[in-house]
């Protein structure tokens, strides 16, 4: 995902005449694959090296050429026998893509003198994103009564490149020890930031207090440093994304109701629920 792709190969007319004209249409199925960044080009070389083509018709995911005069090399025809060469490059942008080829030649694409077709599925590279717990530690803390700073540490455990990178990443921290778990109702948090910058807490509910912290499209730079935390892999702009062995750090002040606790009530690493939320490579919300 987001690579960027070249395919060559070779159309060869295996008739016994000769073509002045050869009709190429490729179907990504996906308008993306011919929009920027990274839209799709295609070069052909019949014996003079490659050739940038414009792109005779364009339709939803679907462009097609038409190859005459210097593009079929210097006698203007592919001849029986013939075999050119095309070149396409593009950045990936679905999941398991496949593309349908269509090449035809003769004299008109309505009446072709003969037509093949060819498929190419482009197969993905491996590596998977993983969460397993929150780590945390507390920071300048005097006791219970005071309000101390809560440091969360949520790992992306995954492996591989591209493909082992959260995206849109969501830190979840709720009082409890499974997705059911209810929430805090002696603490409250407040300053929720990532490496000093305020983002906000999206959790709410009138009986509990819990952590729900959604990057997605909200930190226009790099609130962390250059390689640690948070980054723009997907280049959307934002940096909501979060590499394979990476951590992000979610910073927050815990304020502890001593009125009717006593100040009993410590955050203790067996009951809690850390979880995080994020789109991976392929799209899929986990
Ligand atoms: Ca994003
Ligand atoms: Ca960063
Ligand atoms: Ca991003």
């Amino acid at each position: 995902m987001g690579d960027d792709l070249v395919r060559t190969y070779t159309l060869k007319n295996g008739g016994l005449t000769a073509s002045n004209k050869v009709f190429l249409t490729i179907d990504y199925g996906d308008v993306r694959y011919l929009q920027a960044p990274g839209s799709a080009i295609l070069e052909v070389d019949a014996g003079n090296g490659f050739i940038a083509l414009t792109p005779e018709n364009t339709t939803a995911g679907k462009v097609s050429y038409v190859l005459q005069g210097n593009d079929l090399g210097t006698d203007n025809l592919l001849v029986n026998g013939e075999t050119i060469t095309l070149r396409e490059s593009f950045k990936v942008k679905t999941c398991n893509l496949t593309t349908h080829y269509t090449a035809a030649w003769g004299c008109d694409a309505a009446a072709p003198c003969q037509e093949v077709h060819k498929e190419n599925i482009v197969t993905m590279a491996a590596g998977a994103p993983n969460f397993s717990k929150v780590d945390y530690e507390l920071v300048d803390y005097v006791n219970l009564c005071t309000p101390y700073k809560l440091k969360l540490k949520y790992k992306n455990t995954g492996s591989g490149g591209a493909m082992g990178a959260m995206y849109d990443v969501g830190l979840i921290f709720k009082g409890g020890t499974g997705p059911s778990s209810i929430g805090f109702t002696k603490h409250s948090f407040s300053n929720c930031n990532i490496g000093g910058n305020a983002i906000a807490n999206s959790f709410t509910n009138p009986t509990y207090n819990a952590i729900d912290v959604k990057t997605a499209g909200v930190f226009n730079s790099d609130p962390d440093g250059n390689g640690i935390g948070l980054e723009d892999l997907d280049g959307d702009g934002f940096y909501d994304d979060l590499a394979p062995g990476a951590t992000v750090e979610l910073e927050v002040t815990v304020t502890v109701d001593n009125t009717t606790m006593g100040c009993k009530e410590p955050l203790h690493e067996a009951y809690n629920y850390g979880k995080m939320s994020f789109h991976t490579a392929c799209d899929n919300q986990e």
